[in-house]
């Protein structure tokens, strides 16, 4: 191991800036490998902090540094890897630098970078240091006027804000300037210069402002821009009537590249999306890609107030943004798709991420109080969990307390770089409730466990229901404090008719109890019957609920819950079950007819929309059930999980037909939610068909796949024929290749399936994949298809007891270290889990853990991800 440990950054260390710049005027030249960067900043000391100034640079080449026009001696400043300080600077004065980067060399994608031959930036969280000298952090606001100069190759030259003026130079170049009036920390900065084509359109907003719409993305692919155009206008009217927040400048700019680390990032007034979450036609994106790009164009906009008008003052505070934005996107994807199948989404996504999160050494609060890299923080506890803790924020208080607490927070805090705490201090205000305990949410990491018991009494006509909590430790957080749980419950009786009750005097059919203490008794009247409790409806707090509830009530449930977030989970439980007992040997053969038989009367309900129903017909993933068995032990879950697949094949497969074939698209596709969850029903059934590789099922998936008018179907035809293998399987993969070979986009999908192939072969195609022609570790979105693709989904393979799929993960870590190490940082966290693996595979794990910590010039990011994982 290493022993120059890096400091860790600590939230009590909080120091307001020394300097601030007010106003910054930057040019750029711009050359792949010589780009010059003039910076003119007006800086001045901020309060009476004295002493040096020292402002953040990294892979900066020094060219010349002025204060107030006078050029400094070598004497009067010194430059290391990470700052430049000068000693002596009065109050106020101008500080010019010059300096000269390498964009075409930044394969970290983070700073200024070249993508396909454009420049572009990323600077969230602290990538603006390597573009020229800065305090690069989020509460130095300043107001940016920036110039670009290029040859008029890069014919395109976008910075934030708008465009004053631009114009021709001699020799074949021109130049543009851009001013933002709107103070912003640098990590929202941004700059793009190449060759794009352009989509455009307007909205007239709230008040009646016309702002023009422009989307840039690679020669040609404009028509694929529309849906995320149309996206965008739906978001900004959405925003305007939920939360009653206009867009302020008259242009709003969203540019597509190819090679970017992460989604996309909210810069002001210039969104850059990775191309993956921008372009979609029906031939090339699935229904899964068309809603990615609804909710992210929605969410990158959403921060337009939450994140750029409002700002972060440190990035301790980054849930502030991202939590609240998320919490934002979840409720406009929810208007736009249906609000039960978009929870059930969301919580899947949340629990199969931050839930195991919580369970590992990287466990950590959605206010995080350290860090060494920032970039590692950029987590679901932050992301998902927050917005979790907003929305049990607004369940305690009430809907309209939380409205009048956002509009306070927007009144008071707009223009400025702030923390939660104020945040919820401004829901305090709004609805004059304590929410000192409320905070604890923020600060204590790990996922609550909360029991249930239930008892009713027939004479009495009561339903005592006893609840406690119990958060288990943490690595640092050994103690555990109650939390405020909001657990909403209603009953069904016997037939799943809802049932009224009394609580507090008041006949009612749902209630919240909101748990405070680590137990709590509450007694609810005038139960007529003995009921069939349905607790945590809608999922409302992110805790694992533990009841005592038979069988024969998640039965009623699953069929009649008027929550249908319950009636899903229901399902999921009794599924979870039934796997469980087969992984320990036991398994429960009259239990699982009798769940064939609920489900196959759940999918012929002529009520429940397609897209529910496909939902109800997934059973819990591999990663998911890992969670909930201790010592996991994948090889089990797996062959467990699909025993019940084929039980449920056969046992269905009348119905699943009759799926299938009802479903067929008719006319004209579109990608709303309707058509999508038609769509989704009908692959989900030839997916569960598949899981018997019978030869006509091996005849209706290759059938499916070839009449395939849109790439869902395609997919969902090359998925169920991957589930079975075979010579067909392999002539579907080599025709899809032909076809697409042109399509980044979908080459992407077809390294993705390879991974997620859960046969033996599949570990030894993955490795020799890393080889093809097609296959670039440079760009994450084919590195993620294809590496994060096998660790993540396709446990069977990945925990080989060889440690074979750990040793190929631990490769691919440490050789892109080398050049990018916030995306190699990232395939560290499906090694991070290894104590909860059956010993034999832990150890294994570990072994590769410390093998990376023991690499030599091994990056922050991953030295961070590794050493924590192994202390946990
Ligand atoms: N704010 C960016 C994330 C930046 C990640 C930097 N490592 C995208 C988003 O959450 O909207
Ligand atoms: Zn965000």
């Amino acid at each position: 191991m290493r022993t120059d440990t890096p400091q860790p950054i600590r939230l009590s260390d909080y120091r307001p800036p020394a300097f601030l710049i007010d106003e910054a005027h930057l040019a750029f030249d711009l050359k792949p490998n010589t780009t010059r960067v003039k910076a003119k900043l007006a800086v001045r000391r901020n309060g009476d902090h004295a002493g040096p100034l020292r402002f953040n640079g990294e892979r900066l080449k020094l060219i010349s540094a002025a204060i107030d026009g006078r050029r400094l001696g070598d004497q009067e400043f010194a430059v290391d890897d990470e700052f430049l300080t000068i000693a002596n600077v009065p109050d106020a004065f101008t500080l010019e630098t010059e300096v000269e980067i390498d964009p075409e060399n930044n394969k970290a994608l983070e700073g200024l970078y070249m993508s396909g031959g454009r420049f572009c930036t990323q600077c969230e969280a602290e990538g603006f240091r390597k573009i020229t000298y800065w305090p690069d952090r989020p509460d130095v606001l300043s107001r940016f006027t920036v110039r670009l100069e290029g040859p008029k190759s890069l014919s395109r030259l976008l910075s934030n804000g708008n465009l004053i003026e631009a114009g021709e130079l001699p020799g074949g170049r021109h130049y543009a300037v851009w001013n933002d009036p709107f103070p912003k920390p640098c990590y929202l900065f941004a700059l793009v210069a190449g060759e794009l084509d352009m989509l455009e359109d307007q909205l007239v907003t709230m008040s009646g402002r016309t702002v023009a719409l422009r989307i840039y993305v690679d020669p040609g692919m404009a028509p694929r821009a529309a849906y995320a155009m149309d996206a965008l206008k739906r978001s900004m009217t959405w925003d305007e009537e939920a939360y009653g927040r206009e867009y302020d400048l008259d242009l709003f700019m969203i540019v597509a590249v190819r090679d970017f680390n992460f989604g996309a990032m909210e810069n002001k007034g210039l969104n850059i999306f990775n191309s993956s979450l921008l372009l979609a036609d029906p031939a090339t994106a699935t229904d899964a890609d068309y809603e990615r790009i609804e909710s992210v164009v929605a969410h990158e906009y959403f921060h337009n107030w939450t994140g750029d008008r409002i700002t972060c003052r440190d990035w301790f505070q980054l849930c502030l943004k991202e939590g609240l934005t998320v919490y934002r996107d979840q409720g406009f994807s929810a208007d736009m798709r249906g609000h039960a199948v978009q929870r059930i989404k969301d919580v899947k996504a949340l629990r199969a991420r931050q839930f195991a999160e919580d369970q590992g050494p990287l466990a950590h609060p959605v206010r995080p109080s350290s860090y060494l890299k920032i970039d590692n923080f950029y987590t679901a506890t932050i992301y998902e969990k927050g917005s979790e803790v907003i929305r049990m924020l607004r369940t305690l208080i009430g809907p309209d307390a939380f409205r009048t607490g956002m509009d306070l927070y927007f009144d008071r805090w707009d223009g400025h770089a702030t923390t939660v705490e104020e945040f919820v201090r401004c829901f305090a205000e709004a609805s004059g409730q304590d929410l000192t305990h409320f905070f604890a949410w923020y600060e204590q990491a790990g996922t609550p466990r909360v029991a249930l018991k239930q008892a009713y009494d027939a004479k009495a006509q009561t339903l005592t229901l006893e609840l406690s909590q119990r958060t288990p430790p943490t690595p640092g957080q050994g103690q555990k404090r109650p939390l405020p749980i909001p657990v909403v419950v209603g009953l069904l009786d016997q037939d799943g008719r809802p049932l009224a009750f009394e609580r507090d005097g008041e006949t009612i059919e749902e209630t919240v109890i909101v748990l405070t203490q680590p137990s709590a008794t509450v007694t609810l009247h005038k139960v007529a019957r003995e009921p069939a409790v349905s607790a945590l409806r809608g999922f409302s707090a992110p805790v694992v609920l533990e009841t005592d509830a038979e069988a024969k009530d998640r039965y009623i449930q699953l069929a009649a819950d008027p929550d249908l977030f319950n009636r899903w989970e229901a399902g999921q439980t009794l599924a979870r079950e039934l796997i469980l007992a087969r992984a320990a040997g036991q398994p429960d053969e009259v239990g699982e007819e009798r769940y064939a038989t609920a489900l196959g009367r759940s999918l012929s309900d002529q009520a429940a929309e397609p897209a529910f129903k496909a939902l109800l017909m997934a059973l819990p993933s591999e990663p998911d059930l890992a969670l909930a068995l201790q010592p996991a032990d994948p090889a089990a879950i797996h062959e467990a999980r699909e025993a019940l697949l084929m039980r449920l094949s056969v046992h269905l497969e009348p119905e699943l037909r009759r799926l299938h074939t009802g479903l067929q698209d008719i006319g004209e596709f579109s990608p709303d939610a309707a058509g999508a969850g038609r769509r989704a029903l009908r692959n989900a059934a030839l997916e569960l068909l598949a899981a018997n590789p019978r030869s006509d099922n091996v005849d209706m998936a290759s059938g499916h796949f070839e009449a395939a008018a849109n790439m869902t179907d395609a997919m969902g035809g090359l998925n169920a024929l991957m589930q079975m293998g075979g010579e067909r399987y392999e002539q579907a993969l080599a025709a899809f290749y032909e076809r697409w070979k042109g399509e980044p986009l979908v080459i992407d999908k077809w390294f993705s399936i390879q991974a997620r192939d859960p046969s033996e072969t599949a570990l030894g195609r993955v490795m020799g994949l890393t080889t093809h022609p097609a296959f670039e570790s440079k760009n994450p979105n084919r590195l993620r298809a294809l590496v994060s693709s096998f660790a993540n989904f396709n446990p069977a393979r990945f925990h080989d007891p060889s440690g074979a799929g750990y040793r190929f993960l631990a490769d691919q870590i440490l050789a892109v270290d080398r050049f990018n190490p916030m995306t190699a940082a990232r395939l560290v966290d499906p090694l991070d889990g290894w104590r909860r693996y059956k010993p034999e595979l832990g150890a294994l794990m570990k072994a590769e853990l410390e093998r990376i910590a023991a690499a030599e010039d091994l990056s922050k990011n991953v030295l961070e991800k590794v050493s924590r994982a192994l202390e946990g």
